[in-house]
């Protein structure tokens, strides 16, 4: 897969991209990943990639035509997403970054100032995105957190197979269960007995359990859309949960 991201703050990019599974990925060659200066699309002797907005009010606006000549000079393939991130977009999902890590090229744009002229999520962006409602002073740490969701969906990006990346909260539909690692008793606090018993089966009905009841605490929401068999409904049921229908 390969990625394009056009940014006015291309360091910002460069520590973040070498680290860890991503950085992995890259120098593996499953994905490509290449940070445009905006700057390099300006024609004028101050490079500037901003104005002042029609109809007045302080701040800038992002102007449109260095957007779309770094988009341009890319000869992306016919339907291939143009991302912009924006405050004014659709919250990101796993399902979204399931989706777009089957195509073969994503572009992100990331805005900066007091926003991004209108023309470019109108005719430029296939999409505007957010990563959740907060305020942030740019799209470059949205694009990276959606450059981290998109990798490591890639086929042998993350290691034992798919079993990793099906196992995730998002995934699944619930609430991870407690992991637990060496020693058995860390200070007086002990392991729960089942998880050195051996016995799978009993380790994967507690699991079970432990993740329903976790979802059930912290994230009810999520219990709506999640995937629940018969013993889980039972379940939740003992643990005082009503399905809204
Ligand atoms: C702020 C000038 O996903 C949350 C986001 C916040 C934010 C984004 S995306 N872009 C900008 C921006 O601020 O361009």
């Amino acid at each position: 897969m390969q990625v394009h991201i056009i940014t006015i703050f291309p360091e910002m990019f460069t520590s973040v991209l070498e680290a860890g599974v991503v950085g992995r990925a890259r120098t593996a060659g499953l994905a490509d990943i290449q940070v445009h200066n905006l700057r390099d699309f300006t024609h004028d002797r101050h490079k500037s990639v901003d104005d002042s907005p029609y109809g007045g009010n302080p701040g800038m606006v992002m102007r449109p035509g260095p957007l779309f000549e770094a988009v341009e000079s890319l000869s992306l393939p016919s339907e291939s997403p143009v991302i912009l991130l924006s405050p004014q977009g659709r919250t990101f999902t796993q399902a979204d970054a399931e989706r777009l890590a089957t195509q073969s090229v994503v572009t992100l744009l990331c805005g900066r100032y007091e926003g991004v002229d209108e023309r470019v999520s109108q005719k430029l962006a296939t999409a505007e995105v957010s990563i959740g409602d907060y305020v942030l002073t740019g799209g470059e740490l949205p694009a990276l957190v959606i450059v981290d969701a998109l990798v490591r969906l890639l086929p042998g990006v993350v290691g034992h197979g798919e079993e990793a990346t099906q196992d995730d909260t998002f995934t699944s539909g619930l609430v991870q269960h407690p992991q637990y690692t060496r020693p058995a008793d860390f200070r007086r606090m002990t392991v729960p007995e089942v998880l050195l018993s051996g016995d799978h089966a009993s380790v994967a009905r507690w699991r079970r359990h432990q993740a329903l009841r976790r979802t059930l605490e912290r994230r009810p929401d999520l219990l709506e859309r999640a995937v629940l068999s018969p013993a889980d409904l039972e379940e939740l049921a003992r643990l005082g949960w009503k399905p809204r229908l």
